[in-house]
């Protein structure tokens, strides 16, 4: 970590401003070099040039010098505010290279803040998410982890379990005297409660997904029901062909749609039916009923001047299959062809997709359900290599209980435990590989 690196921080393309970003104990002198201005002062911004070795200017600059440890990395830090012009940054870059900088790889500044102790590796995670994110959920998501709130409640777990370890490995010292210095029944409760608060965030591993990613719903029904005529709805464009003709979709077609703070992934599948008319239409329900299965919310759509609710759920039942469901949502579709409305019960929602009626009501309903589903809580799991750590977690302490059941001796339940903590450790970075540090920060784009 001796050298200094470089890159611009800021999109590549030409804009207003651009920003180049310099880490590392020379980061100050490798700047001045090219800097005709004033003698900058920590933290304050300088208005100046930055100029060519051989005194042509090149641009006006803002220089921003951050001493070390205040800084995003906790080292010493500048920022060069110039124009956002591709020359002038790639030339920026350029001659702070022939000074002796670096170019940083992808999320090294972000590694540096980690390994200089300014944030944690489950922290450094919510620095990449942040910037991915698209929607206020996903949003959201992202500053609470950033914040530290997210395992703040998992960290005194692991705290706990670390006293209780110290004890253990203090009455294995004492073997010959057989003392016990943990209380078994405390440790049980601790063990019983952290397996619990684990299990909580695994089921939410689901849903933080689709926040993070952009929530899977899929437009399901008979052939003709009006599911491409709601997609268009919804979007308020014509993005999927209608027509009268049963088994017009063939493929899905799928379209993001941001509601209520939420991405949303909307798909349009191709009708199902027993009887499909040819192979490309039984390629086009097989891959409905994929997309069915990675959904997190299904609309089914079926034709309310064509059937009724009995029958609608009934077809339902039997091409969706008796295997449990993601959240479901009725819709009677095209309630313009009735005279009256049928006595259907709260949960079917009756529309009109190519009159667009009842379209509002429906968005509320898609709404409700994603509340309900636990969309919106501040706390998800949402990342695979945390999801991972606590499964191993859990398996130790399940481990841990057993043996305390079944009287298994001090050393085995203190393995388990040791095994526990390290899993654990591994999310928030207290006890990291390289290999991981790896393939995190790699994730990041060049200059975070
Ligand atoms: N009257 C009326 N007709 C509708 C409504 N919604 C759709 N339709 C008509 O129903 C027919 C089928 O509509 P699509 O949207 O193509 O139906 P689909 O469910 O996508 O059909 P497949 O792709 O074949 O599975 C078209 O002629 C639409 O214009 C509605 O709300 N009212
Ligand atoms: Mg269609």
């Amino acid at each position: 970590m001796g050298d200094t690196i470089v890159a611009v921080a800021t999109a590549w393309a030409p804009a207003a401003i651009g920003v180049v970003r310099l880490s590392g104990p020379d980061a100050l002198q490798l700047a001045q070099r090219y800097w005709s201005g004033p003698k900058p002062r920590p933290r304050t911004a300088h208005l100046g040039t930055f100029v060519e070795p051989d005194g042509q200017p090149l641009d006006q600059v803002l220089l921003t010098w951050f001493p070390a440890p205040h800084s995003y990395t906790g080292e010493e830090v500048v920022e060069l505010s110039c124009h956002g012009s591709l020359y002038v940054l790639r030339r920026v870059v350029e001659l702070l290279i022939a000074a002796g900088a670096r170019i940083a790889k992808p999320g090294e500044f972000t590694l540096r803040a980690y390994l200089n102790r300014k944030l944690s590796l489950d922290q450094a995670e919510a620095v990449a998410d942040l910037i991915q994110a698209q929607s206020e959920a996903a949003h959201r998501l992202a500053m609470s982890q950033l914040k530290g709130a997210y395992f703040e409640k998992v960290r005194t777990f692991r705290q706990k379990l670390v006293e209780f370890l110290a004890l253990l490995e203090l009455e294995l010292d004492f073997s010959e005297e057989d003392v016990e210095f943990a209380s078994r029944a405390e440790l049980k409760r601790l063990l019983q409660e952290l397996v619990a608060e684990i299990e909580r965030l695994l089921r939410s591993y689901r849903a933080g997904q689709a926040v993070r990613q952009g929530i899977p719903i899929a437009i399901v029904g008979r052939p003709n029901a009006g599911k491409s005529t709601l997609l268009n709805a919804l979007l308020a464009e014509e993005r999927a062909i209608v027509s009268d003709i049963p088994g017009t979709t063939r493929d899905t077609v799928e379209e993001r749609l941001f509601l209520g703070g939420y991405e949303l992934r909307l798909m349009d599948t191709a009708g199902l039916r027993e009887n499909p008319a040819d192979v490309i239409e039984a390629e086009g329900i097989r891959r409905t009923r994929e997309k069915i299965a990675q959904a997190f919310l299904i609309l089914y759509v079926f034709d309310a001047a064509a059937e009724t609710w009995e029958e609608a759920q009934a077809h339902a039942r039997t091409l969706l299959g008796a295997d449990p469901l993601p959240s479901l949502l009725w819709v009677a579709n095209k309630i313009d062809r009735l005279a009256a409305l049928p006595d259907w019960p709260d949960d079917v929602i009756p529309i009109s997709a190519r009159q667009k009626q009842g379209l509002e009501k429906l968005q509320q309903a898609m709404l409700n359900q994603l509340e309900q589903a636990g969309l919106g809580q501040e706390v998800l799991l949402s990342h695979a290599r945390h999801y991972e750590s606590f499964v191993r977690a859990r398996a130790a302490l399940e481990g841990a209980l057993a043996l305390l059941e079944s009287g298994g001796g001090t050393e085995l339940v203190a393995e388990e435990l040791r095994t526990a903590q390290h899993a654990i450790g591994e999310i928030t970075g207290t006890i990291t590989p390289d290999e991981i540090l790896g393939e995190i920060f790699s994730r990041f784009c060049i200059g975070k």
